[in-house]
């Protein structure tokens, strides 16, 4: 076996005999004697490194070059039909005891699981190169950041993690000679016999594990080529191995948006905000202001996952552990989202997005109408009266965070972005009023592990039930979701000014099915009471759910929006808020055994306050 020898025209700065630190050498050493590639190569992190790459999946078919002039620096990938999305089903937690990954958690046991992985990963690696990527997640050396390693046999893993992470030698270097890393092993189980042509997308359309094992901090995942099953620094290490992590020193890893609102005195407020998936989190994240908010702005820290640790001043400080977006291409154009589209205009890597005539990308939701003559994510020529789209409903754009036109001055700052509130939004048609806020930070907790979503595709179960997602965190913990609670509302307790915690939902409809609210950058003005909130600059009316604004205290400037749609939206219904509670239980009944008692008693102040006049809260606000 050769080490830094690919075939390359390109020499990697990192020679394996130069690597200071021993124990990781080792490591990558006995991997290669497990999965047998044929070449062992450290990656540099370099931009000759990364175009050097994209000309390797150019010519190995995995990449299409797009249009130099329309998406300069820009690439297209088509997967494997089979291997489209993260697979939950395939996705463990390895823990010793069973009753620490918990109930909402795929569970094997650690020495099962390898017994398992073993023969599946011996001789995967076979007619493949080994990449060894060192990442950061976070800016490098700050206090708040973690450093990874994947070993891996994709150089799509290789160029992706580029964008998504800091990635090459000055991360080695900072590891030195015995820094702690987690070691992140990821094969596409697609081993090459000799002379055998490889395909477009290599990966196994039989068997994938995504595996987690929190007490050794090491991750392996065999099968998939794809995003979060592949890019293992994202969701396998940055939520579910660092919640465990988090739990154990004491802060938070939390699958949340990081934005800043900048009032028209140059005030600057610090949220995070985390929605289950369909919500828009990305387009939350990068929101423009109405221009009648006349001097709001809204910058962009992160838009997926926030690491949180106590300051020295006892107040919350954030990092973004990631340096890219991976974001739901359909939907996203220049209404929903004009920040993400100029984020993608170059140095852009798109996965199942249709490919135009041109050499551009399309998607739905980009334009009305398909242009003419595209080819889908299937390779072939789009016919649109297939009724099927064009684009995988999944497919995704990788784009550095940079190029985002709203990316917070701050958003590396090693000391990250003191936070002030924490938001947490689900898809509701009904019930849930478009804002309110927590009594306290326990009732916060408890809004946030009974957060819910309404199912919008037939993929997640029946199209408009609730599909509790506590924390927005179900399909990404580490460990016991009741053990989770508990850590968070110990957390609170060590704080003596802990964040505000709100409740919102853009989604809520009217009698017709309509959306009352017009949402995208009109959540400004949402955002702006919280705002205010935060700094005591402004009141709020009691509700059962805590507090909640009248129409008098929400900006409405240059927004057609009557006192009567508001309290069609900030409605609570006596009724169906008790059925709400009640459902509660489903929950709570599958965490019992660890469930924070607190929950309970918060249940039943709950249904308490829900027994006070009038019977719908909303319509005749009292101020106090
Ligand atoms: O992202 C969304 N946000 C947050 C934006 C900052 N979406 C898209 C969700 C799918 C990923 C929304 N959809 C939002 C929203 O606030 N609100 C809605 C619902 C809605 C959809 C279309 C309209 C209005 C509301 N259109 C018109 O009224 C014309
Ligand atoms: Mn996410």
């Amino acid at each position: 076996m050769s080490t830094n020898n690919v075939a390359l025209d390109y020499e990697s700065k990192v020679q394996q005999e130069a690597v200071q630190h021993k124990e990781l050498v080792e490591w990558v050493k006995k991997t290669a004697e497990l999965t047998q590639p044929d070449a062992i190569y450290w990656c540099d992190g370099s931009t000759e490194e990364y175009d050097y790459m994209c000309d390797l999946l150019v010519q190995g078919g995995t990449f299409k070059k797009l249009n130099e002039e329309k998406r300069p620096n820009s690439y297209l990938a088509f997967s494997d039909p089979s291997d489209v999305a993260r697979v939950e089903d395939k996705t463990f937690i390895c823990s010793k005891r069973k009753s620490d990954a918990g109930p909402t958690n795929n569970w094997m046991d650690p020495d099962e699981m390898k017994a398992t992985l073993q023969p599946l990963m011996k001789g995967s690696m076979k007619g493949r190169t080994m990449y060894v990527i060192p990442f950061s997640m976070g800016p490098v050396g700050s206090p708040i950041a973690h450093i990874g390693v994947e070993l891996t046999d994709s150089p799509y893993v290789v160029v992706n993690m580029k964008i998504m992470t800091r990635m090459g030698k000055h991360v080695l270097d900072q590891l030195g000679t015995d820094g702690d890393y987690i070691k992140c092993l990821h094969t596409v189980g697609a081993p090459l016999e000799p002379g055998q042509e490889d395909v477009s997308w290599p990966c196994n359309p039989d068997t994938k594990y995504i595996v987690h094992y929190p007490e050794e901090r090491r991750i392996e995942s065999y099968g998939s080529g794809y995003g979060g099953n592949a890019l293992l620094g994202k969701k396998c290490f940055a939520l579910r191995i660092a919640s465990t992590m988090a739990r154990d020193e004491g802060w938070l890893a939390e699958h949340m948006l990081i934005l800043g609102v900048e009032s028209p005195e140059g005030e600057k407020t610090y949220v995070a905000a985390a929605f289950p998936s369909a919500c828009g989190k990305t387009n939350f994240a990068m929101m423009i202001p109405p221009k009648e908010l006349d001097g709001w702005k809204i910058t962009t820290v992160g838009d997926d996952i926030a690491w949180i640790k106590k300051g020295p001043d006892g107040r919350l400080y954030a990092i973004n552990p990631e340096a890219g977006y991976f974001g739901v291409a359909p939907g996203t154009n220049y209404d929903t989202n004009p920040n993400a589209m100029e984020s993608i205009r170059k140095d852009a890597i798109f996965t199942n997005v249709a490919l135009t005539p041109d050499g551009d990308v399309w998607w739905e939701g980009m334009s009305k109408e398909a242009p003419e003559g595209i080819i889908d994510w299937h390779g072939n020529v789009y016919d649109p009266s297939s009724g099927k789209p064009a684009a995988h409903p999944n497919a995704r754009f990788t784009s550095p965070a940079a190029l985002c036109p709203s990316i917070d001055e701050k958003w590396e700052d090693p000391a990250g972005v003191p936070i002030s509130a924490f938001i947490f939004g689900g898809r509701r048609s009904t019930t849930v009023p478009l804002v309110y806020q927590a009594p306290n930070w326990n009732f916060g907790v408890y809004l946030a592990a009974t957060m819910g979503s309404e199912m919008t595709a037939a993929a997640f179960g029946n199209v408009g039930a609730v599909r509790r997602d506590p924390f927005a965190m179900l399909p990404f913990m580490g460990y016991h979701m009741a053990d989770y609670f508990n850590h968070w509302l110990q957390f609170g307790r060590e704080l003596s000014n802990p964040p505000r915690i709100f409740g919102v939902n853009w989604f809520r409809k009217d009698e017709n099915g309509k959306f009352v609210w017009p949402g995208f950058g009109e959540n400004m003005r949402v955002l702006k009471w919280i705002v205010q909130r935060v700094k005591g600059e402004i009141s709020a009316v009691e509700s059962p759910l805590g507090w909640v604004p009248s129409y008098s205290d929400m900006d409405m400037t240059g927004l057609d929006f009557s006192e009567e749609e508001f309290y069609k939206i900030m409605s609570i219904d006596r009724e169906a808020w008790k059925e709400e509670v009640l459902s509660h239980e489903e929950l709570f009944s599958k965490l019992y055994d660890k469930l924070p008692k607190e929950f309970l008693y918060m249940r039943e102040l709950m249904k308490s306050a829900l027994w006070r006049s009038p019977e719908t809260w909303g319509q005749q606000p009292e101020r106090v």
